[in-house]
C-alpha cells in the first residue's frame, strides 16, 4: 500500500465511516479513520488464515487468560504490516502529527502486570509464527485503574477505555452462549443433571491479531456478559423503573471490571463468577468449532490444545469433564483422561498468598455440579496415581493449583529457577507422582513491540549494521557482536541511547515539570509495587545516596536519575505506603540544592504499557532486585536488556538466564541466592544485624524515623521503618550492603562511558534468545504438539 493509497483510504473512512469533513476533523476522528484504513488491511490475511486452518485441519491452540495487557494496537498493526513510512507520510501530507494521532489511542489495559503482558506477547508470536490459535478472555468495561498522586499518595480512578468506540474489535452478536450458575444437581439413572438457578449470556467480541509482515492473523475473542432478559417491561410498567433494569445490570457486573490485584486473589464470589463465565463460554466455543470439523469427541486431544494461563481458568478441567460425561455420555474416567490430554497449565508464581483456593461451600453454592466432579476427580487421582486423597480439597478449600496440575498434560514454570523451585516446593508431592509432567518454558517478549516499534533509533542502527530480518529471527542480533569492537559502532549505539534519553527528558519536563539531564545515568525500576520486588530497597538507596552526597558534597558523584513507575493494588496497604514514601523522598531530594544535578527522583503516575514503551529504550540501568526465589521470571528485565540497559539484579527468575547469556561482566549481580534467603530468614534478628553492619542503611532508616520525608508529621513513614527493623520478610536489610556496594561499582563503571557502551551493546547482541517467538516454539513443540500453518 502506498502513501497515496493510504491517504485516500483515510479520507474515505473519515467521510463515509465517521461522517466527518477533513476541514472539521479532530485528532480523534483522524485516529479512527487511520485505524479503519489499517484494519482493512488486516482483514484479508485474517480470513485467509482461518481458511488455511480449516483446509489444513491443523491442530488448534487456545490460550485462556483472565488478562491480556495489550496496550495500544494502531502502531503495532502499522509496523507489522510494514506501513510505518506510508502512515507517517500520509499523516504529514494531511497536516497531522503522526505521533499525536498515535498518542490519542487509549491503552487496552485488560491486565495487571506480568501475566497479562506475557499473554499479549504470546498472541503476537503465535501470529508471527503462523500457529492457528485463539486467545480467550474477558472484555472488561473497565481495565486496570488509573493512578494519580494526591500529596504523594496513590489515588485510583476508574479506567474507561470503552467510553469511546474501539476500532479494533468486531462485535459478534450471533456468537453467544448461556453460562449457568447456582441451582441444583439431580442424580438419576441417566446420569447427573445440573439445573442452573441463574444464567447469563456471554457475547463475543473479536480482535484480529496480525503477525509480522501480515503473513498470518489469529483472533483474540473476548466475552462480554449480558442478561438473558433484556429489560423487564412488566416491572417498568408497574413503576419499578430501576428494578426493571436490574437483571441486565446484575449480569453485566461480571464483565464490568478487572480485579486490580497482582498475585493476591481476594476470594470474592464475583471473581469466581468471572472465571467460570469466560472459561465456560470459551469451552463451549471451542467445542462448537470442534464439532463442525470432527465427529469423534475422544480425538479432542489430537486436534486441540488448551493452555491455562495460571489457575484463573482452572475450572476448565471440571467443566470439560462435565461436558464430556454429562452431555456426551463419555465414561467418567475416560472423560477425565480426555480432558487431561487437552489441558495444560502454566504457573506464574510461588508466593503462598498468591495461590488460588476457593472455599468449598462457595464452590458448591455457585457451581454445584463442578464441586461434585472435583471430588470425583480427586478420587480418580488417588486411585490412578497412588496419590493421597484430598490433594485438591484441603481443609474445606479447593486448591486450584493442584486441580490444574492433576488435570494437565503438561505443567510449566516460566524460568529455569522458578521451574526448579516448583518441583522442590509447591508441587513436590505431585512432581514425585508425575515426574514427567513439569517442564520449563522461560518467558520471552515480542521484539516487534519491545524493540522495533518502541526503539526506532536503535532498530535503524541494528538494520544498518546487520541487515533486516532480525525482527522475526532475533538470534540474528548475535551478528552485532562482531561490531562491538568497532569504535564507530559504539559511538552510534551511544548516540541512539542518548537520543532516546533526550526524548524522555523532554517528555518528563513537559509532564512533570522536572528537568533531568540526558547525560546522567537513567536508573529505572518499573513494575507493580510489591514488597518482594523491593522498591523499598531502591528508595533506601536513594535516601542513603542523598545523605552521602550531602555529607561529601565535594566528591565527584556520578549523576543519576532514579525513575520509578508502578501501581499498588488498592487494598495493599504497605505497597501504598511505599508509593507515598517514594514521592515524599522525591520531593525532598529534588528540592535540595546540595544534590542538584547529582541525584534526581522521578515517579510519573499511571505506569502502563505505553509508558513502558517510552522508558525502556531510554534506560541505562535496569533494577531487577527482587528477593531471590520470589520473582517467577520477570519480563521487564528482558525488555531492558534487549534495549541496551545493564541490569543490577539478584539471582532471581529469568535474571539468572539473562546473566548467563549476556555474561557475568555485563551484569551487576548482588544479593543472596534463593537457598541463602531461606537460611537467612531463620537467623534471629537478621535485620538488626544487617542494619548494624551497614552505616548507610542505618542512617537511611533513621532519616525515615526522624521524619525527614514527612514535613510536620514525623511518624508518617514510621510503619515502613518498623517493618524493616522487625518484620523484614523480604530481607531488604540483609541484601542492602551488597546492593549499595554494587551500586557504587555501577557509578564507577558509568564513568568510563565507552566501556559502558560496550557492555550495553553486548546486552543487546546477546538478548535475542528472549524473543517470545522462541518461547512459543517451545510451547508448540513440547506442550501443544502444534505446528505452524505457514
Ligand atoms: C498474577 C496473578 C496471579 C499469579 C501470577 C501473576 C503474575 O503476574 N505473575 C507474573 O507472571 C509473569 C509472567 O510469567 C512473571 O514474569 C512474573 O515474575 C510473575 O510475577
Amino acid at each position: 500500500m502506498t502513501k497515496d493509497e493510504l491517504k485516500s483510504e483515510i479520507l474515505r473512512h473519515l467521510a463515509f465511516s465517521f461522517g466527518k469533513d477533513a476541514a472539521h476533523a479532530q485528532t480523534r476522528d483522524w485516529r479512527m479513520a487511520l485505524s479503519l484504513a489499517i484494519r482493512d488491511r488486516v482483514v484479508t490475511p485474517w480470513f485467509e488464515s482461518t481458511r488455511k486452518t480449516y483446509e489444513g485441519r491443523h491442530k488448534r491452540v487456545y490460550y485462556l487468560s483472565m488478562e491480556f495487557l495489550i496496550g495500544r494496537l494502531l502502531q503495532d498493526a502499522i509496523v507489522n504490516l510494514g506501513l510505518d513510512d506510508a502512515a507517517r507520510e500520509a499523516c504529514l501530507e494531511l497536516g497531522l502529527s503522526y505521533d499525536q494521532v498515535l498518542a490519542d489511542e487509549p491503552d487496552a489495559a485488560l491486565g495487571n502486570g506480568g501475566l497479562g503482558r506475557l499473554a499479549a506477547c504470546f498472541l503476537d508470536s503465535l501470529s508471527t509464527l503462523g500457529i492457528p490459535a485463539y486467545g480467550y478472555g474477558i472484555r472488561y468495561e473497565h481495565g486496570l485503574f488509573r493512578q494519580s498522586f494526591h500529596e504523594g499518595r496513590q489515588v485510583e480512578q476508574a479506567e474507561d477505555w470503552l467510553s469511546q468506540p474501539h476500532p479494533w474489535e468486531f462485535e459478534r452478536p450471533e456468537v453467544c452462549y448461556g453460562v449457568g450458575f447456582y441451582g441444583t444437581v439431580r442424580e438419576g439413572e441417566d446420569g447427573a443433571h445440573w439445573d442452573a438457578g441463574d444464567m447469563v449470556v456471554a457475547k463475543a467480541y473479536d480482535t484480529p491479531i496480525i503477525g509480522w509482515q501480515g503473513r498470518w492473523a489469529n483472533t483474540l475473542r473476548l466475552w462480554s456478559a449480558q442478561s438473558r432478559t433484556q429489560f423487564d417491561l412488566a416491572r417498568f410498567n408497574e413503576g419499578q423503573f430501576a428494578g426493571a433494569a436490574e437483571p441486565e445490570a446484575l449480569a453485566r457486573t461480571i464483565s464490568r471490571v478487572l480485579y486490580p490485584n497482582d498475585s493476591t486473589p481476594q476470594g470474592k464470589e464475583l471473581r469466581l463468577k468471572q472465571e467460570y463465565f469466560f472459561t465456560a463460554a470459551s469451552l463451549a466455543d471451542i467445542l462448537r468449532r470442534y464439532h463442525s470439523e470432527y465427529t469423534d469427541i475422544r480425538a479432542l486431544p489430537k486436534h486441540v490444545a488448551i493452555q491455562l494461563n495460571d489457575t484463573h481458568p482452572a475450572i476448565a478441567g471440571p467443566e470439560l469433564v462435565r461436558i464430556l460425561h454429562d452431555e456426551h455420555w463419555v465414561e467418567l474416567d475416560d472423560a477425565i483422561e480426555i480432558a487431561r490430554g487437552t489441558l495444560n497449565y502454566t504457573n506464574h508464581t510461588l508466593l503462598p498468598e498468591a495461590l488460588e483456593s476457593w472455599h468449598e461451600g462457595l464452590m458448591r453454592h455457585l457451581l454445584p455440579r463442578h464441586m461434585r466432579l472435583i471430588e470425583q476427580i480427586d478420587d480418580w487421582h488417588a486411585r490412578t496415581s497412588k496419590g493421597r486423597k484430598m490433594s485438591t480439597i484441603d481443609h474445606g478449600q479447593v486448591k486450584m493449583g493442584e486441580l490444574s496440575f492433576v488435570l494437565a498434560n503438561k505443567v510449566n514454570g516460566v524460568s529455569a529457577l522458578h521451574t526448579d523451585l516448583m518441583k522442590k516446593t509447591v508441587f513436590s508431592e505431585l512432581h514425585t507422582l508425575h515426574p514427567d509432567r513439569i517442564l520449563n518454558q522461560t518467558n520471552g517478549i515480542t521484539p516487534r513491540r519491545w524493540l522495533r516499534t518502541c526503539n526506532p533509533t536503535l532498530s535503524a542502527l541494528i538494520t544498518d549494521t546487520i541487515g533486516s530480518g532480525w525482527e522475526d529471527d532475533l538470534d540474528r542480533l548475535e551478528d552485532l557482536e562482531a561490531h562491538v569492537g568497532d569504535a564507530g559502532f559504539r559511538a552510534a549505539f551511544a548516540e541512539a541511547k542518548h537520543a532516546n534519553k533526550a526524548r524522555l527528558a523532554n517528555r518528563i519536563r513537559a509532564i512533570r515539570g522536572v528537568s533531568i539531564d540526558p547525560d546522567a545515568m537513567f536508573d529505572i525500576q518499573v513494575k507493580r509495587i510489591h514488597e518482594y520486588k523491593r522498591q523499598l530497597m531502591n528508595v533506601l538507596e536513594v535516601i542513603a545516596l542523598w545523605d552521602a552526597i550531602r555529607r561529601n558534597p565535594g566528591k565527584d558523584w556520578t549523576p543519576r536519575v532514579k525513575i520509578f513507575g508502578g501501581k499498588a493494588a488498592p487494598g495493599y496497604h504497605t505497597a501504598k505506603e511505599i508509593v507515598h514514601l517514594i514521592n515524599d523522598v522525591a520531593r525532598v531530594v529534588n528540592a535540595d540544592e546540595d544534590v542538584a544535578g547529582r541525584l534526581t527522583v522521578v515517579f510519573p503516575p499511571n505506569y502502563n504499557v505505553t509508558m513502558a514503551e517510552r522508558l525502556v529504550p531510554a534506560a541505562d540501568l535496569s533494577q531487577q532486585i527482587s528477593t531471590a526465589g520470589k520473582e517467577a521470571s520477570g519480563t521487564g528485565n528482558m525488555k531492558f536488556a534487549l534495549n541496551g540497559a545493564l541490569t543490577i539484579g539478584t539471582l532471581d527468575g529469568a535474571n539468572v538466564e539473562i546473566r548467563e547469556r549476556v555474561g557475568d561482566d555485563n551484569f551487576f549481580l548482588f544479593g543472596m541466592t534463593a537457598d541463602e534467603v531461606v537460611e537467612r530468614r531463620a537467623v534471629p534478628d537478621h535485620a538488626a544485624e544487617a542494619i548494624a553492619a551497614s552505616p548507610e542503611l542505618a542512617r537511611a532508616i533513621e532519616h525515615i524515623e526522624r521524619g525527614s520525608f514527612g514535613p510536620g508529621e514525623p511518624d508518617r513513614h514510621r510503619h515502613l521503618a518498623n517493618l524493616l527493623r522487625h518484620h523484614d520478610y523480604f530481607l531488604v536489610c540483609s541484601d542492602f550492603a551488597s546492593y549499595w556496594k554494587v551500586s557504587r561499582e555501577v557509578d564507577e563503571a558509568y564513568r568510563d562511558r565507552d566501556r559502558w557502551t560496550r557492555m550495553a551493546a553486548l546486552n543487546t547482541a546477546r538478548s535475542g534468545w528472549f524473543s517470545s517467538d522462541r518461547t512459543i516454539r517451545g510451547y508448540a513443540e513440547e506442550i501443544w504438539g502444534a505446528t505452524p500453518a505457514i
